[in-house]
């Protein structure tokens, strides 16, 4: 079992549809912890850098768009196999997949509207949480 951090965001969809504080409560039930939460809504140049692994995929112009299109809120979540735990908690990408329990099984039907993002190693957690947090973790 080891310590980490993740990046967490609540995408523009989840804020809009009033998730903010489902998504929180889940978070801490499960026993993690929120070390910082912001409310921001992104440039693209941060959009496109966040999610740069997808730059040649044919729905990154889409992925952009709908990532700055509303505010988001990001946070550092920190705890046991905090980065696992998290994808656990979040479900499957795709929201018809994830599992009913999970955030996205229980509050989502589109791929492009999964209401949550959680980093997918410890170097993604590493890269996007000091492009969302400069200097902080
Ligand atoms: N519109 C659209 N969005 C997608 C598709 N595949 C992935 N996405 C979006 O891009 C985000 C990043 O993809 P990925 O890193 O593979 O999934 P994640 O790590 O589970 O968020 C996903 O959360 C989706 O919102 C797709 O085929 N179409
Ligand atoms: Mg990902």
């Amino acid at each position: 079992m080891a310590a980490q951090q993740t990046l967490i965001l609540v995408k523009p969809d989840g804020v809009a549809r009033g998730l903010v504080g489902e998504v929180l409560a889940r978070i801490e039930r499960k026993g993690l912890r929120i070390e910082a939460l912001e409310m921001r809504t992104l440039e693209r140049t941060v959009a496109e850098e966040h999610y740069a692994e997808h730059t040649d995929k044919p729905f990154f112009g889409e992925l952009v768009d709908f990532i700055t299109g509303g505010p988001l809120v990001a946070m550092c979540v920190s705890g046991d196999d905090a980065i696992a735990g998290m994808r656990t908690l979040m479900g499957a990408t795709n929201p018809i997949e994830a599992t009913p329990g999970s955030i996205r099984g229980d509050f989502a039907t589109l791929i492009g509207e999964n209401i949550v993002h959680g980093s997918d190693s410890p170097e993604s957690a590493h890269r996007e949480l000091g492009l969302f947090f400069p200097g902080r973790f």
